[in-house]
């Protein structure tokens, strides 16, 4: 009798089938019955012939990530943009990925950082099992990668004429951008699976140059699954009958406006289908979100609203608080200070005061006191909003005799 159960089979199907190697199946499969034995085989068969294809983009290696950091931070940021993709190889060479397909912008320009280059082409060199197809976008045009005499035999590239390559029963076939002539010398046998390769912003009018991708002149090509690189978010959507189209959004963001999860595309290539799932792989995320401060008065209380709402959040994560709502003259404004307080328990908090003065009209309007003439004079005055609103707090902190910062 087997020493192992159907549930266990189970187990073994869905749980550790990424986590189990095809070695400790095979031992498993000794100790099971017929019916077990036919699972595991399935599973490895099910390993060993189903095609797998990373497709990624907007990289941007070499991206100096000063705009928020201090220059640690900057340097760290560098550095995790560059050991992210190296993490996806080791991903890809882990799920026995075929190829990656690297649509534009792999370098943030083209003379690149040798630093990344050297990082990038050891990667592809000590992985000659996986196939590397590099379409170059407008960052890198003319990538220093490619400028590489001796360049790995698993490294292929894309020109400004369309090209393609086979894998299996995938044919992949890209162009650079630059010409806007590409959609009518487009052929694809409509018996290949096709993947097409292109590296542009989507539109989907008549407007035809090199720049942009014109996804109406793409319909009704015999594509399956058009790999895009260019806007830095995930988007799946559909292309004609047949086919879809997907950004593959950038692996690390690099600021608030590339908020949210990042990662790549992993397809899995069975029985004449192409299944696209989006991998979240970025090694922290940029999170923005709002705090309303209004009726809030001490410094504790305005941390405590911010730390209430910054939890649940991964503490390594980049995260901007805009501060909104409104304050009076007695709230404790010391937003520098809480920030920094903040920053002892996170990796990066930065505050951005959007908070509006809240002055109750009636106390001024009818008020004949010398505060009561400072601030008509104030709100009747050409200053902009911003302004008045400082002089405002500082001549009323003043006449109250309150501390002025
Ligand atoms: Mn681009």
């Amino acid at each position: 009798m087997s020493k192992y159960t159907i549930k266990d089979i189970f187990i073994v199907y869905n749980f550790l089938n990424k986590k189990i190697s095809n070695f400790v199946l095979i031992l498993l499969s000794n100790n099971l019955s017929t019916l077990g034995q036919f699972a595991i085989i399935n599973l490895i068969y099910g390993r060993l012939f189903k095609l797998k294809i990373i497709h990624c983009a907007d990289i941007h290696l070499g991206s100096k990530m000063s705009t928020h950091f201090s220059s640690v931070q900057a340097k760290e940021r560098q550095n995790e943009i560059l050991t992210t993709f190296g993490r996806m190889i080791d991903y890809a060479k882990e799920e026995n990925v075929e190829a990656i397909i690297i649509a534009g912008d792999l370098l943030d320009t083209d003379s690149g950082n040798i630093r990344a280059c050297d990082y990038i082409l050891s990667a592809i060199l000590a992985n000659p099992n996986i196939e590397f197809l590099y379409l170059c976008g407008n960052h890198d045009e003319n990538s220093l990668i490619l400028q590489n005499k001796n360049l790995p035999t698993n490294l292929h590239t894309f020109g400004k004429n369309w090209r393609s390559y086979s894998l299996g029963d995938v044919t992949i076939t890209g162009v650079e951008i630059g010409k806007s002539d590409i959609y009518s010398k487009l052929k694809l046998d409509a018996s290949n699976l096709n993947i097409v390769v292109l590296h542009g912003q989507e539109i989907k009018g008549q407007k035809q140059d090199g720049e942009v991708i014109n996804l109406s002149a793409l319909k009704n090509k015999n594509i399956d699954y058009l790999a895009l690189g260019h806007i830095h978010s995930y988007k799946l959507s559909k292309l004609d009958t047949r086919g879809v189209y997907c950004y593959s959004g950038c692996l690390e963001g690099r600021g608030f406006d590339e908020c949210g999860e990042k990662g790549f595309v992993l397809l899995e290539i069975e029985e004449g289908k192409i299944s696209p799932t989006f991998i979240p792989f970025a090694s922290r995320e940029f999170v923005e979100l709002n705090v309303d401060i209004s009726g809030l008065i001490s410094i504790h209380q305005i941390k405590n609203a911010i730390l209430e709402k910054l939890k649940g959040l991964i503490k390594n994560s980049i995260i901007r608080v805009n501060v909104i709502g409104s304050y009076t003259m007695e709230t404790q404004k010391y937003f520098d200070l809480i920030e920094k307080d903040i920053n002892l328990d996170y990796y990066y908090v930065q505050i951005v005061d959007k908070t509006k003065l809240f002055l109750p009209q009636k106390d001024y309007s009818k008020d004949i006191s010398l505060a009561g003439e400072y601030v008509k004079l104030i709100q009747d005055s050409d200053l902009d909003e911003d302004l008045k609103e400082q002089t405002l707090v500082i001549g009323l902190k003043a006449l109250n005799d309150t501390e002025v910062d």
